[in-house]
């Protein structure tokens, strides 16, 4: 094999270099899933660092300086032998819904998504939405290959099985889109998510079980803001280059951490 070769292959087999990274500590007391990040465990828990709008190619021009959201939006994750837990705190004057079942479109609103790949093969992965409401919608999806992606599949009928998530709104969610509540001023709410190792197993090449300490698996982490005056805003984690969620490449690098 050729060094050129060689190095591709290398590159290929690992993250792009420029991916965030995350160090998933495992929960140092019980989480509670009921949207208060009051634990100690979050607490302690590191800050991802806040999501950025995604866009560079979308298209519309969106230039690279201007990834500054309208809102603050942090999150931070934890593990242990049951779940993967995940948490959004989302600054928001203006929260709504018009959606009130599991598995309608959310994307069509506003919400944080969770997207899993267990073994990293940038091709089958767990898609979950939350809204305001704590309304829930949940996939399996496969993507196009690199460097199309996008989906090529989607299992919508897929519930994660034990799923608990929480919101705690601070303000009133509009539930619809003229409701007077969307002019009283929010604060914004936050998101709690423990995802059930188990239910992960359904994930083809997921191998099911909790994670060791030091495997690495693949997340995102995403929220869609659609203010009433101005551009709807797609926010990212780990940056995915295109105005298109589903790019599993270029999805962050989470370690778990013992002990
Ligand atoms: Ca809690
Ligand atoms: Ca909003
Ligand atoms: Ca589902």
């Amino acid at each position: 094999m050729s060094w050129v070769l060689l190095t591709a292959s290398l590159v290929w087999a690992g993250a792009p270099v420029d991916v965030a990274r995350y160090p998933c500590y495992r929960a140092i007391s019980p989480i509670q899933v009921d949207g208060k990040l009051e634990e100690l465990a979050w607490q302690v828990a590191p800050r991802v660092g806040k999501l950025a709008k995604v866009g560079q190619f979308c298209g519309e021009g969106t230039p690279r300086s201007d990834t500054r959201p309208r809102y603050r939006t942090e999150a931070m994750m934890l593990w242990d032998e049951r779940y993967f837990y995940v948490a959004f705190a989302c600054e928001d004057r203006d929260m709504w819904a018009t959606k009130f079942d599991r598995d309608d479109h959310l994307w069509e609103e506003e919400v944080v998504e969770v997207f899993v790949d267990p073994d990293g093969d940038g091709k089958d992965y767990a898609e979950l939405e939350v809204n305001p409401l704590n309304i829930v919608v949940d996939l399996k999806i496969t993507a196009w290959p690199f460097p199309k992606g996008g989906v090529k599949e989607s299992d919508i009928g897929w519930d994660i099985e034990g799923l608990k998530t929480a919101v705690l709104a601070e303000g009133t969610v509009a539930r619809s889109h003229n409701a007077p509540e969307r002019e009283d001023g929010d604060l914004g709410w936050t998101v709690e998510i423990a995802i059930p190792w188990d239910a992960l197993a359904d994930i083809p090449g997921a191998g099911g079980g909790p994670p060791k300490p030091g495997d690495q698996w693949r997340v995102n982490l995403y929220r869609i803001e659609r203010p009433r005056d101005g551009r709807d805003e797609f926010l990212a984690w780990s940056d995915v280059r295109f105005l298109n969620f589903h790019m599993p490449r270029y999805f962050g690098v989470v370690e778990f951490t013992g002990p």
